[in-house]
């Protein structure tokens, strides 16, 4: 429905500023060296790729212990990277290509979700995740920043914002976001959830309803009876069970399995509203063995593949 032309651009985002283990910027290229484009191509798509980091080595910048604002670790470079994402995929959007982004870690989706949303500011957001990531500077204990972007785009706890992240738009109402796979939210996110209302489906909920159901539920809480409500997908890895996807941050076991976590995608696919995915949280560097690191990454471009139409008959 919104991309009969079958256009694509990869957006690569190698940050890891948003968490403390290094690696993760090594996903994207970790992807499209395992095919993640030309498989995509396979399916009938052209492509194009986006470096919005390029010229920034934000590794180096990462070991400056100054940059910290109250608890949050990192906030200039997070704030500069997601913003030059928030650019590059606003920019993707608005020439009509479906903008898939690669981290990196969860905290680019800051840069992602606001970009998607200036270009369609009625799209609804699945949060495919273990963790909530609806932490406010105010409630994170870790001050990693990819436990808080959900939070960023609905402006929660604005006030406590540091100046470098000022630039993110309000743009996400606590209704058109749904969570799929949540088993690790910190107590202060439970609040925040419970407050707000906001869709969650934890994996006490796959187990109870399947996991068909779950992704209608879930589709039908962002469309608001919409049934051409734009869909991005928000993918954190983490959200499959580490038997199947090893390599990752914050590993919980109980998740989702590797089906389950494509279902989920197909079925986004089908409904032909899909305006963006992003693929975040591979981490090469916590594979202990080459077999965790394969299974992390061929995973990860399953997704992909799946969430284009692979599929589909
Ligand atoms: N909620 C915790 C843990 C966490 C969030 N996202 C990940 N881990 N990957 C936090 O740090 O905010
Ligand atoms: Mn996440
Ligand atoms: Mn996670």
């Amino acid at each position: 429905k919104y991309h009969p032309n079958k256009k694509a651009t990869f957006v690569l985002a190698p940050f890891s500023g948003g968490q403390g283990k290094s690696g993760v910027e090594d996903g994207p290229e970790h992807l499209i060296q395992a095919g993640i484009e030309s498989q995509i191509k396979e399916l009938g798509w052209s492509t194009q790729v986006s470096e919005p980091l390029k010229n920034t080595n934000y590794e180096s910048l990462k070991n400056d212990d100054s940059d910290t604002h109250g608890n949050c670790k990192r906030p200039k470079i997070v704030g500069e990277a997601t913003q030059k994402v928030y650019e590059a995929v606003k920019f993707a959007a608005e020439q009509g290509t479906m903008p898939i982004t690669l981290g990196g870690d969860h905290s680019i989706a800051i840069g992602t979700v606001a970009g998607v949303l200036s270009k369609y500011p009625n799209a609804g957001v699945l949060w495919i995740d273990a963790h909530a990531d609806i932490n406010t500077p105010l409630t994170t204990d870790s001050g990693n920043l990819h436990g808080c972007p959900v939070s960023f785009l609905m402006g929660l706890d604005r006030e406590s914002y540091p100046p470098s992240l000022q630039w993110v738009p309000e743009c996400l109402s606590t209704k058109k976001i749904s969570y799929i796979g949540l088993r690790d939210i910190d107590q202060g996110e439970k609040k925040i959830l419970r407050e707000h209302g906001i869709s969650a489906f934890s994996m006490y909920h796959v187990d109870k309803y399947g996991i068909a159901k779950v992704v209608e539920m879930a589709m039908a809480a962002v469309s608001g009876g919409d049934k051409d409500c734009p869909i991005h997908v928000s993918y954190d890895v983490d959200a499959i069970d580490p038997q199947f996807v090893p390599a990752t941050g914050t590993p919980v076991r109980g998740g989702l399995t590797l089906r389950e976590g494509m279902y989920i995608v197909e079925a986004v696919a089908e409904t032909g509203n899909l305006v963006a995915l992003d693929i975040v949280e591979c981490n090469p560097s916590l594979g202990t063995e080459d077999a965790h690191i394969l299974d992390t990454i061929t995973a990860g471009c399953a997704i992909g593949r799946c969430a284009l139409g692979e599929t589909l008959l």
